[in-house]
């Protein structure tokens, strides 16, 4: 840094500090006026600035910079914001709040109109994919009461006829609103000062001729008192059709991205388990599917569907009412009060759920096990060594067990009821922290439940 530089930078610095000084000595109005003490002593401020810090400086005092012309870039910074305006809405003849947010870049689809897995009835906006519990959504710059204990707003209730415009702050702001702000702030500003009449009916339809949406709204509003005050009131009703995967053939299945085969849910009928040796004896098994027709336990060759039965369209009804008055008292004070009420009934439609890797135990002497199933299970390898085999009950317990009268006979034995054992896993002499194997594991089920 030169000493030109430095002496610079130190003017600008001082001259901040003069002119702020200057604001209360002018209010006092016995202020030297800058330009009478320029003529006075035949020195411009900057200059006597510069020397007076010069002869500072030689005086070996220390000099505190408590400002500079370097912008700070947290009081410049702004946070994006994305408007959207009624005239939007009204164009993409949206009919709940998610469908608009939907659009917004930095919005991740959740649970809504469109996604119905998981659907509780309520649709959420998901800033940024950190979390539909991660952002503020707001009405009128206020909060709310939330749809869940997650401090979740549901969307359904957002009286769409009335909003103004839509704004979106898709960065994070917990330092203004909290930490529920991360992944920013959804702002629903309804129309101020309506006055008059609005009715507006849309109906909807797909070119397949489904999916029927039917909405209707009416608000109304008036000022008062000059505009001082203003009133306004809106209600709707709003119904949808379901739209099925299973309608359109490209929904039909699920298809693998890379080899464009059809895939679905392992998770099927016939059940799967895991926990059994193949039916050679050669390997375990992962999770496979017990074969009808021999009883034994196969790898997968049947797997469960579930497009068909998921919505592309999630079918709902709604009446919602809002009501809303603002009166300016004073310059400064203003009352206002707002009502709000929305019946919501929505289809949540999924396909039949299933049991995902339950733990079951299995007595051998189940009259439903079928044999070949019976001896794979006892044949699996429990030992994690891969040179030994340890089955997990033998050849001959296993077909004891199978004619056993109860569980007070003396052989049997009943799959998943595990057994710790150490045991020197990988064969350097001693059994060591952690090695050893569950003689008896669980074995998992995995079923689809048919509606
Ligand atoms: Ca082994
Ligand atoms: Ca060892």
């Amino acid at each position: 840094m030169t000493n030109s530089f430095r002496k610079s930078l130190l003017a600008t610095t001082f001259i901040t500090g003069v002119s702020l000084l200057a604001v209360p000595a002018l209010a006092q109005d016995t202020s030297v006026d800058p330009q009478d003490a320029e003529r006075q002593t035949g020195r411009t401020t900057q200059e006597s600035v510069q020397q007076d810090a010069a002869q500072e400086g030689r005086e070996g005092e220390e000099i505190v910079v408590t400002g500079t012309l370097i912008r700070n870039p947290n009081l410049s910074r702004a946070s994006p914001v994305n408007v959207t305006t009624a005239d939007e809405v009204e164009l993409l003849q949206a009919n709940l709040a998610e469908e608009v947010l939907r659009e917004i870049p930095g919005v991740v689809p959740s649970i809504g109109s469109a996604v119905n897995n998981g659907n509780g009835g309520a649709s959420y906006v998901n800033l940024r994919g950190l979390g539909s519990n991660r952002n503020v959504v707001l009405l009128d710059s206020t909060r709310i009461v939330p749809a869940d204990l997650l401090g979740r707003v549901d969307l359904n209730n957002i009286p769409l006829a009335l909003v103004e415009r839509v704004d979106v702050l898709t960065g994070g702001a917990s330092t203004t609103y909290g930490a529920d702000a991360i992944g920013g702030v959804v702002n629903f500003i309804t129309k101020r000062n309506f006055a008059g009449i609005d009715v507006s009916a849309s109906e909807q339809i797909t070119e397949r001729g489904d999916g029927n949406v039917f909405r209707v709204d009416m608000v109304v509003g008036a000022n008062f008192e000059d505009g001082r005050g203003n009133a306004v009131f809106g209600i709707g009703y709003q119904e949808a059709d379901a739209v099925f995967q299973g309608g359109r053939d490209v929904s039909l299945t699920t298809i693998e991205t890379f080899g464009g085969t059809a895939l679905g849910s392992g998770t099927s009928v016939p059940s799967r388990f895991s926990g059994a040796r193949n039916a050679a004896g050669t390997a375990n098994l992962g999770t496979s599917q017990i074969d009808p027709a021999t009883g034994g336990i196969v790898p997968t060759f049947a797997t469960f569907n579930f497009n068909p039965f998921n919505v592309f369209q999630t079918p709902f009804e709604r009446f919602n009412m809002y009501g809303a008055a603002n009166y300016e008292v004073a310059e400064g004070i203003e009352f206002f009060t707002r009502g709000l009420f929305s019946k919501n009934t929505v289809d949540t439609i999924i396909a039949p759920s299933g049991a995902f890797g339950i733990g079951v135990n299995i007595s051998l002497n189940n009259p439903f096990l079928p044999a070949a199933a019976r001896s794979q299970f006892c044949a699996f390898d429990v030992n994690p060594s891969a040179t030994v085999y340890t089955p997990r009950f033998t050849a001959a317990e296993c077909a004891a067990a199978a004619t056993a009268a109860g569980p007070g006979d003396p052989n049997y034995r009943e799959i998943g009821t595990g057994g710790f054992v150490a045991f020197d896993v990988n064969g350097n002499g001693t059994v060591e922290a952690g090695e050893g194997y569950n003689r008896n594991p669980q074995s998992a089920l995995f079923r689809q439940h048919r509606l």
